[in-house]
Order: C-alpha cells, then structure tokens, then sequence
C-alpha cells in the first residue's frame, strides 16, 4: 500500500490525494503539520531531505517527492497521462508552468494568507506576488476559453495540478470573477468521476 505524507490544507497535498482518488489506489495518510515543523525532523529529512510534502512512500518503500512528479508516477499508463508523446509534453507543459508561473505566486500569498495568519508580515512580498499570479491565471483562462480541458479536451493530470491552487486562489487574495472560462473549469472538474474535496 502506498503511504502519503501530506498536509490536508496544502494543495500540493491535495493533489496527489485526488489522483489516489481518481485511480482508485488505497492509501495511509500520514499527517504531517508544516505549521509545527513536523517536516523538519530527523526521521522526515532522512526520508525527503528537501523536508517538504507531499512525500509517497511505494509500496516497495521507495520516498518519491514533489507533487508533480507523484502525479507523474502514478499516472503513467492510465487515462490521466496521454500515450501520444506530444500531448503528454504537453501535460509536462503545463506542470512546469504550474510550478513556475503559478504555485509560487498563488500558493504563496495563500500560504502567507490563510494558512499561516502572516500577511501583515509578508504584505511586501504578497503584493508583488499578486500581479504575476493574475497573468497565470489569465494564461490559464485564454487556454480554457477554447476548450474543455487543458490538454486534449480530456480530463488529466494538468488538470488536477493546476485545479489544487486555483480554485482556493480566492484564500490568497484573487478574484476569479474575472476569469469566467478558469470558474466553468473549476465547475466541470469538481464534476469528473470519484472527485474529492480538498477538506476530505
Ligand atoms: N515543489 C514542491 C513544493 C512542496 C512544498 O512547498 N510543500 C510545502 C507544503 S505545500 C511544505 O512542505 N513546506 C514545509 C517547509 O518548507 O518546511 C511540490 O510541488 O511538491
């Protein structure tokens, strides 16, 4: 069975979540509070030395990191990464943007905003943030004008990638109402067989 390190709060978290989800693969969840440096242990670094979640622990006991790349792993061979290679570069495509125009943007200033209670400390970095995450979100809601999903017009792992950050966007300070096509999205992925809830 696969075990999960992971924060419930945390959209990287949620991510993986969603897939097991998705694939119908059972799971120990493992709590593991960022808020109290529970990623920071000794026995947490021997396992990710990077000391941050999610952390997937295979079945075999193999630690695999960072959320995309889990998405990656345990989406090789189904539905939820495309065989043809130009559409899973594609997929590539849009989780490097993820994590490059668009997590450390929006999940930051959530972080900052929500989960952390810091903004009053972090308003300089907040505000400088908040400018490049409405360009990945307006990059996101030209892409879904013209189409379903973000690649393929089928539902995939770029999809649940860049929905665990942006339909909470609102808890870091961004408005979505200006992003009809990102909101019809939103809707139509909460819609997808076996989906769960980030609270679950
Ligand atoms: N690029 C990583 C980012 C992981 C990350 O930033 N995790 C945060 C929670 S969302 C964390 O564990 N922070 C704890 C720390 O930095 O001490 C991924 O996608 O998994």
């Amino acid at each position: 069975m696969y075990k999960l390190y992971g924060m419930r709060d945390s959209g990287n978290c949620y991510k993986v979540r969603l897939l097991l989800n998705h694939l119908d693969l059972p799971c120990e969840n493992i709590a593991t509070d960022i808020l109290q440096g529970e990623t920071r242990t000794d026995e947490f670094l021997a396992l990710n030395p990077n000391g941050k979640v999610p952390l997937l622990i295979c079945p075999d006991g193999r630690p695999l990191a960072e959320s995309n790349a889990i998405l990656t792993y345990l989406a090789e061979g189904t539905d939820y990464l495309p065989e043809d290679s130009y559409e899973g570069a594609l997929v590539f495509q849009w989780l490097f943007f993820e994590q490059y125009s668009h997590e450390r943007f929006i999940a930051t200033n959530r972080f900052w905003m929500h989960l952390e209670r810091s903004a009053a400390t972090h308003r300089a970095q907040i505000e400088a943030n908040h400018g490049p995450g409405l360009a990945a979100l307006g990059v996101m809601n030209d892409h879904l004008a013209e189409r379903d999903f973000f690649v393929g017009d089928r539902y995939s792992i770029a999809d649940i990638a860049l929905y665990a950050y942006t339909h909470v966007a609102d808890e870091g300070g961004y408005d979505l109402s200006v992003f009809p096509h990102v909101r019809r999205w939103i809707a139509d992925v909460a819609q997808q067989p076996r989906h769960q809830l980030m609270s679950a």
